[in-house]
């Protein structure tokens, strides 16, 4: 084989961010862009030499060519074994599944998840380690300082791989196996939910659903196991076929850009069960008949119920969920007497948890929750979970919920995100937050009085690793939360997140509207922060 090394020069912004690197595609279609990075990425492992890789991604514009470029520089930096899904496609979750089923050194994750996709739009790539799950930080560190001093990478001289074949494609020494995207995933799958029940409960009529798969990656996975295996009416799966640009949609399972499943949720046609999954099917949107499970409530409601689950039925060892997360998992772990750990956000915290097998379940407010049959978050593994817990009880989601919070009270949550802000205002921002935490303990804004307040840092339980600056938090006596971070998942100026979150133990109080609920806090951010005095914004770009 031949291998051809070309000089190249450093880019400076080449840090990855929550979950990889995330650019527009023209950024990833410059000259050496996509190679520097994937060869820093190469220089950064300590071993490619005979090494297997697995590749795919969530089919968004570029993919393909990606996918080609990615393959021969894989192959002149010696890796010998490539496994790639068909036609390219792979979800996040199917791609860890992939890593550990075969034990392969890593991954490569070709995805913006939520983000748009299209030549306008976003583009990304993600590594994950012999585990499964995302490079932690140690990795991403050196993924960018090798980004900075990058001189040269190394090419194949090959033909371009039939990606649409499965099968074994060999040249010389270097082996590609393009294999089936579902087929793995969903015998995991059926190992862990009682597939001939939920099959019966559907089937029956029972339980009647529409999943939403966005035009993303989910399609041809939910289409297989809902409609096929779990014997779902075809159409019961929708946006079903992934293209480059998701439909000219955002990939992303919330109520505001879910539109047509949230209408028809709380309709009067509304079936029992909805859900939705993101880009590259790690995230899920969950709903009932006119009600939205929030993820937070979604995650401890998992951990409430994990018995009736055969692949969880022996118990979970500990929960953990990402600081901005509402409480709601702390009080179910408390109740089961197991441990919760308070992570930062992004899912590459959550390894060595599991790993560990300290942590059974792990969620994040930001529609994602999970386990340790993989690495990543799962969008349809908690779809199934959901349906599986619906065909066990045989309650709707409306009384699953209701009991839940009638017994552990609820977590009122909300998330208020600011996109597209300019990178100075959000500095000046922060920088204001940051001034006031020391003088806000003990301080009383009406009804709330400050009982701490500070910048949430975390010391990794398993390998001592301390991660700073994890966003600003303000905690008041009567339990209330807020939270204020900056995305680093956005592709435009910065993202402001403010997250909020109320405790309420009255039943009678529990099913009121968050918006409502939280309408003190609310305002009392916007006294804290200022962001709609200082952008000149009345309004989030979006509430979840
Ligand atoms: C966001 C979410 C975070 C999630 C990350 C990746 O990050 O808040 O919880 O892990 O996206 O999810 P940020 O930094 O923008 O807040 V996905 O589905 O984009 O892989
Ligand atoms: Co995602």
């Amino acid at each position: 084989m031949k291998i051809k090394t070309v000089p190249t020069q450093p880019f400076d912004d080449q840090k990855p961010g929550t979950s990889g690197l995330r650019k527009k595609v023209k950024v990833f279609q410059q000259p050496n862009y996509l190679e520097n990075f994937v060869q820093s990425i190469f220089d950064s492992l300590p071993d490619t030499q005979g090494a297997c890789l697995v590749l795919g991604g969530d089919g968004r514009y570029f993919n393909r060519e990606a996918i080609q470029i990615i393959i021969k520089i894989a192959a002149a930096n010696g890796f010998s074994h490539l496994i790639i899904g068909q036609g390219g496609l792979l979800s996040t979750p199917a791609a860890s599944h992939l890593i550990r089923k075969n034990q392969a050194s890593g991954g490569l994750v070709l995805s913006a998840s939520h983000n748009p996709g299209g030549p306008d739009e976003d583009f990304g790539i993600k590594y994950n380690v012999s585990n499964g799950g995302p490079a932690p930080e140690k990795y991403t560190d050196e993924f960018y300082r090798q980004s900075k001093i990058i001189s040269e990478y190394k090419i194949a001289e090959i033909e371009d791989i039939d990606l649409d074949s499965t099968g074994e494609q060999q040249i010389e020494t270097f082996k590609v196996t393009i294999v089936d995207p579902v087929d793995d995933y969903a015998d995991l799958m059926n190992q862990i939910f009682d597939f001939p029940l939920i099959k019966k409960t559907i089937e029956s009529g029972d339980i009647t659903l529409c999943f939403d798969a966005m035009h993303a990656i989910t399609g041809p996975y939910a289409k297989r196991i809902i409609e096929k295996m779990l014997g779902a009416k075809t159409g019961s799966v929708i946006n079903a076929t992934p293209l480059p640009d998701f439909g000219g949609g955002h990939p992303d399972p919330n109520l505001a850009h879910a539109k047509q499943l949230a209408d028809l949720m709380f309709s009067s046609d509304a079936p029992t069960f909805g859900a939705a999954s993101d880009g590259d099917g790690d995230r899920n949107m969950i709903l009932g008949n006119n009600i939205f499970v929030t993820p937070s409530d979604s995650l401890a409601i998992m951990a409430a119920n994990a018995q009736l689950i055969p692949g969880y039925n022996r118990g979970i060892a500990g929960v953990a969920r990402s600081m901005p997360t509402s409480q709601a998992v702390d009080r179910v772990a408390e109740a089961l007497d197991i441990a919760c750990y308070e992570t930062p956000t992004g899912w590459k915290y959550f390894g060595n948890l599991l790993d560990a097998g300290k942590i059974t379940l792990c969620g994040e407010e930001s529609f994602g929750t999970g386990s340790n049959h993989v690495r990543e978050k799962d969008g349809l593994w908690a779809v199934l979970f959901w349906l599986n817990l619906l065909a066990k009880t045989g309650q709707s989601v409306s009384d699953i919920v209701h009991q839940h919070w009638q017994k552990f009270g609820r977590d009122i949550y909300s998330r208020h995100d600011y996109e597209a802000v300019d990178l100075t205002l959000a500095n000046g921002i922060f920088d204001y937050l940051r001034e006031q935490l020391p003088s806000l303990p003990g301080k009383n804004f009406g009804k709330f009085t400050v009982k701490f307040a500070d910048e949430f840092s975390y010391q990794d339980p398993v390998d001592g690793s301390i991660s700073k600056n994890q966003g600003i938090r303000i905690g008041f006596e009567d339990g209330s939360r807020m939270v204020f971070r900056l995305s680093g998942t956005g592709t435009v100026g910065a993202t402001l997140r403010i997250y909020l979150e109320k405790f309420e133990s009255d039943p009678a109080l529990q099913d009121q509207d968050a918006q409502i609920a939280l309408a003190d806090l609310i305002d009392l951010a916007e006294q804290l922060c200022e962001i709609k005095k200082r952008t000149g914004r009345d309004t989030p770009t979006v509430i979840t």
